[in-house]
């Protein structure tokens, strides 16, 4: 079965998702509390490979070292009996009061010192874990109002944050990366690195940015009313899409993580068209965790969440099922060759050629733009494929 979740799927999910108490700023939680062991041991049932954490999802923050280092025994106990993996590791820096004003870039001096303290600390453990990549979501990062936040000083001590990482996992000799997660509001009224744009422009101004990649999340990118797929599209080309963040978004409103696909069914159609095959220029270029960052909605109970948790897997598999039957159709390889598509990979200089060429060349001058004009790229017929064979109609 096609659509049956195994491990060389590469699916991971945070223990806050599942575990989740579906607290939100109007309600009292809904569900009881969900011990680590349990969602290692479910997760490896329903066929994810690996799991990741926040510090304060396996100990709580002011946690003796005695009551850490047991916490994180049985957590071993479990992913040693299930052989799930820990690809990813992240910190908690926006639950804790301390951190109402940000944890880098917090105005207060003591408490930018306490969080770099908490990340080093967690890095430290993401290597014993066996963690590859370190994510990094700064959501009390920000500001509500314009005249209490120095955006460029807080960027210079964004900066020196990632600075002083970047060193540490250097000096260590740790085989770990950095995964910067942009969003562009909440917690905050404005978070700083609002979007992948803005995050791959300020990782060009690291001391090491080869060590620094994105960890994009769909519904982050459509809360600012991106095109996510497009926006994967630019970190794949730039080599930095260290890790991905699957999930569902409706629209431009509040974070809503829904189940994967349950958003922009089409725009997650053309992610894992674009993760799988390559998309329209084919070449895949990620083979990370496929992680899910989502939320049980408020009103499952727990055999709901494990339902929830199972929809998001068969959901990726069978876009990547029909990704799969829209490649392979012929009609779609003639329908895109007459679009021009393929025709996009070439260079648009002849081999040796520069401005003085185009300036020079007679057949420009002679450029029939009416005619070039009048062109039907049958856009549209190409989407309606694309759009049947997702709904299994081709
Ligand atoms: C919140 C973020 C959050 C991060 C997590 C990992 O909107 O998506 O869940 O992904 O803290 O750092
Ligand atoms: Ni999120
Ligand atoms: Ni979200
Ligand atoms: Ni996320």
């Amino acid at each position: 079965d096609m659509v049956e979740p195994t491990r060389a799927d590469k699916f991971s999910f945070g223990l806050w998702t599942v575990g989740w108490q579906a607290r939100d700023p109007f309600g009292d939680p809904t569900r009881p509390e969900l011990d680590p062991v349990e969602s290692v041991h479910r997760l490896a049932e329903l066929g994810a490979y690996g799991i990741t954490f926040h510090d304060d999802d396996v100990f709580p923050l002011g946690a003796t070292d005695a009551e850490r280092g047991r916490r994180i025994e049985r957590l071993r106990k479990a992913l040693a009996e299930t052989g799930l993996q820990v690809p990813m590791v992240t910190t908690n820096l926006f639950t804790h009061p301390v951190f109402k004003d940000g944890g880098f870039t917090a105005n207060d001096r003591a408490v930018r010192r306490f969080a770099l303290r908490k990340v080093l600390r967690n890095v430290e453990l993401a290597a014993e874990m066996g963690a590859r990549t370190y994510v990094l979501w700064g959501g009390r990062e920000g500001s509500e109002y314009d005249t209490a936040k120095d955006v460029r000083a807080a960027l210079d001590r964004y900066r020196e944050a990632l600075n002083l990482l970047t060193e540490f996992v250097i000096d260590r000799g740790y085989d770990l990366r950095f995964a910067i997660e942009p969003k562009p509001n909440e917690p905050r009224g404005d978070i700083l690195l609002p979007t992948v744009g803005h995050a791959l422009a300020f990782i060009s101004a690291l001391e090491h940015p080869e060590l620094v990649g994105v960890n994009p999340e769909v519904g982050h990118e459509q809360m600012a009313g991106l095109n996510f797929a497009h926006s994967i599209a630019q970190a794949l080309w730039q080599g930095k899409l260290f890790h991905i963040d699957l999930n569902g978004q409706r629209g431009i409103k509040f974070d809503q993580d829904l189940v994967f696909g349950h958003g922009d069914l089409m725009n997650a159609f053309a992610l894992v068209d674009l993760l799988e095959n390559g998309g329209p220029g084919g070449a895949p270029a990620y083979d990370g965790p496929r992680h899910f960052d989502y939320k049980p909605s408020r009103t499952e109970d727990i055999a709901g969440v494990w339902q929830s948790a199972a929809a998001n897997m068969r959901t990726y598999l069978l876009l990547k099922q029909r990704a799969a039957a829209f490649r392979a159709d012929p009609e779609v390889r003639q329908v895109l060759s007459d679009a021009g598509v393929p025709d996009l990979a070439r260079p648009t200089l002849d081999p040796g050629e520069g401005h003085e060429s185009i300036l020079a060349d007679p057949a420009l001058t002679n450029f029939d733009a009416d005619a070039a004009g009048a062109r039907g790229y049958g856009f549209v017929r190409l989407n309606q494929l694309a759009l049947e064979h997702l709904l299994g109609a081709r």
